[in-house]
């Protein structure tokens, strides 16, 4: 598998259920990164392309019923165009990418939360990434309910996912908390906003440094 060291940008994804903090701490770790002068670009999945724009609209928004593999091209479209345009020229450049969710997204809700086989999951995910993995996957871990009540304080309007019931996202923490593998890291997300972004600043700091020195 190819990943961002060695290349010469870093590719951290941000992971974790609904709620759970990763937009914020997407956008904290930006800046901490830009502060210290690194070039940095951050990016949300599904989106980042006009393509995958669409079909986050199809995926997320759209009232027609779908079978589940249907969604699952859905997402897969989605990322195949933002590997292939945004995030392998960024990291080519020696940008670092930090993603608020990727391939993992996909194993935690179309494999563990709709039923959808693992393998062969697996081996259309390994088309649409082109077998671009990250360097660093930080898991971010919350109760179902904490994570449904901080949306609710946000205000956000359910999508057709979150409209799933505690069943189903119960499913996707618990494919999250056994995640394991090459740079997967977990975070007790349940914990102060400040908490949650030393224990992930210690992680990212501890990757781009290792991709410095092999630049
Ligand atoms: N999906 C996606 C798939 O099914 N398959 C896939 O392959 C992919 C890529 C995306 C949906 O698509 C599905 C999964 C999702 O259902 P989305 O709109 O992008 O949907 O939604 P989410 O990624 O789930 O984002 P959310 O906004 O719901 O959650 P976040 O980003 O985890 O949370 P965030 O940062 O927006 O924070 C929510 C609130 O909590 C506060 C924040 O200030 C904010 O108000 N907060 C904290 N409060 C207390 N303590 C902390 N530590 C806090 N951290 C944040």
């Amino acid at each position: 598998m190819e990943s961002g060291v060695g290349s010469q940008g870093t590719f951290v994804v941000v992971e974790g259920p609904e709620g759970a903090g990763k937009s914020t701490l997407v956008r904290w770790l930006g800046s901490a990164l830009r502060a210290e002068g690194r070039d940095v670009l951050t990016v949300r999945e599904p989106g980042g392309t006009p393509l995958a724009e669409a079909a986050r609209k199809l995926a997320l928004k759209s009232r027609h019923e779908r079978a589940f593999a249907a969604e699952l091209f859905l997402f897969l479209a989605a990322r195949a165009d933002l590997v292939e345009r945004v995030i392998r020229p960024a990291l080519s450049n020696g940008q670092v990418v930090i993603a608020d969710r990727f391939g993992l997204s996909t194993i935690a809700y179309q494999v563990v939360g709709r039923g959808l086989p693992r393998n062969d999951v697996e081996a259309a995910l390994r088309i649409a990434t082109g077998g671009l993995t990250p360097d660093l996957t930080l898991v971010l871990d919350v109760p179902v309910a904490v994570g449904r009540e901080r949306q609710r304080v946000a205000g956000k309007v359910k999508d057709r996912i979150e409209r799933e019931d505690d069943t189903f996202h119960t499913r996707v923490r618990d494919a999250y908390r056994s995640a394991t593998g090459p740079g997967i890291v977990h975070i007790d997300a349940s914990q102060h906003k400040k908490a949650v972004q030393d224990a992930a600043w210690r992680e990212v700091t501890a990757v781009t440094a290792l991709s410095l020195r092999g630049a």
